[in-house]
């Protein structure tokens, strides 16, 4: 199974991706620092929202196999900047989150637009809430 490194605003479900993909019951908590699972590695959002803080992400990420930009397709704005996935030489993929919450199809593919413009090559739509499209990234992370 790959290792995935969940970077993402705050809140925009890193932590609750993590204790899905390993079973754990999902419960609210801060991550206050980089935080290493079985097979992911959670991070807190102010890796993505202060620039200063890109390289605890990017030394972070050596450890995985794969990075998963978080984008909360309820938040309009993204703080990934254009071409962001070309820092890490590794695949990177997108994880637009909550998409249960959408108030409409635009709204998804506002979230999908962000995290194209960051460069990922592929995007899964999810709820870990309602437990929508986790089994299509589980297997991707199992291919
Ligand atoms: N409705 C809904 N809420 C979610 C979903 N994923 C996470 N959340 C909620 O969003 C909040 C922030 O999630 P968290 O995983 O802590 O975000 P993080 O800061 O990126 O680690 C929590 O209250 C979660 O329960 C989802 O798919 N749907
Ligand atoms: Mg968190």
């Amino acid at each position: 199974m790959k290792k995935i490194i969940f970077a993402g605003s705050t809140g925009s479900g890193k932590t609750t991706l993590c204790q899905w993909l390993h079973g754990e019951k999902i419960a609210y908590k801060k991550t206050q620092a980089v935080e290493n699972f079985d097979q992911a590695i959670d991070t807190p959002g102010e890796c993505i929202e202060n620039r200063y803080l890109y390289k605890m992400l990017l030394v972070s990420s050596v450890d995985a196999d794969v990075i998963g930009l978080v984008q909360d397709c309820t938040k309009e704005d993204s703080y990934f900047p254009p071409a962001f996935a070309t820092v890490f030489a590794k695949p990177v993929i997108g994880v637009v989150t909550k998409v249960e919450l959408a108030k409409s199809q635009e709204e998804i593919e506002q979230a999908r637009a962000h995290l194209a413009a960051a460069g990922v090559e592929q995007v899964f739509e999810v709820s870990t809430i309602e437990n929508v499209g986790v089994d299509a990234l589980r297997d991707y992370l199992e291919e």
